[in-house]
């Protein structure tokens, strides 16, 4: 084949490829959820209705994700995970096939890297213009709602068996766990995490990042949306 011909195939595909190019961006808040796939399986032999192990593979891949994408935050519950990226910021100009499969494909690492399951555990990555940080306040109140239906559900699954839950409401699965270990469910499990970044000052003065994992409770919830709301104040300031 002539080098004439073969240039000519190259710009043809690249072209190909470029047609499914997406750029997203222009607001403060984009987000990345990603999806355990079939995690019913991969989890089949972790204990039920909550592992220590694979919340903890959880929580290590929103660290790693937290790190590698720059992300603002990330929210995690049972299999999924929140990337809150900087919409005026993103990483790859905002490349949507570069964020979801860079994504997801961390997610997936990390999480075997943690559980050493030997499986093969993949991960979806779907993305959202998602807007103000008033509308990220309002993704994590959908999120949350999500992660307590998902625990109660779970914990009731666990106690109950299915054939007893049948047609019953949420708040009669909620009921059954009243005198049971799951009356009191560990914050985390109940109403997801939360990862986030600081900057602190060490014992000798040097300015440093911390990264912490806490309970999505209402109130650390609404200290991490004023944390980002004062970033953005920030980052006005220095675009100005
Ligand atoms: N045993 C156990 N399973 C868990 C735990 N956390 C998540 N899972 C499993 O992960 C599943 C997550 O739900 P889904 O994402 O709706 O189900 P999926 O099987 O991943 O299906 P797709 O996401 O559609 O591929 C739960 O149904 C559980 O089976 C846990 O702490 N213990
Ligand atoms: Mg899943």
């Amino acid at each position: 084949m002539s080098v004439i011909k073969l240039k000519e195939i190259e710009a043809n595909f690249k072209e190909l490829e470029k047609l499914r190019e997406h750029y997203v961006g222009g607001v403060p808040i984009v987000a990345l959820r990603i999806d355990g796939r079939n995690f019913s399986k991969y989890c089949r032999k972790l204990k039920k209705p909550f592992d220590a192990k694979i919340s903890s593979a959880m929580d290590a891949a929103s660290v790693n994700l937290l790190k590698e994408l720059t992300a603002l935050a990330v929210y995690t519950q049972s299999d999924e995970i929140t990337v809150f990226l900087n919409g005026f910021d993103l990483m790859f100009s905002g490349r949507v096939n570069k964020l979801l499969s860079v994504s997801a494909s961390i997610a997936a690492v990390s999480v075997e890297r943690h559980m050493q399951s030997h499986l093969l555990p993949s991960f979806d990555s779907r993305i959202a213009l998602v807007g103000t940080v008033q509308d990220m306040d309002d993704y994590l109140v959908w999120r949350r709602l999500d992660s307590r239906k998902n625990a109660v559900n779970s914990a009731a699954h666990a106690l109950a068996g299915p054939k007893i839950l049948l047609n019953k409401s949420m708040n009669e699965r909620f009921e059954i766990l009243a005198g049971s270990e799951f009356e009191k469910i560990d914050e985390g499990d109940f109403n997801g995490r939360l990862v986030q970044k600081f900057t602190v000052l060490n014992e000798v003065g040097v300015l440093r990042n911390k990264i912490e994992v806490v309970p999505a409770t209402q109130e650390n919830t609404a200290c991490l949306i004023d944390r980002v709301t004062e970033f953005f104040e920030n980052f006005k300031f220095l675009k100005d």
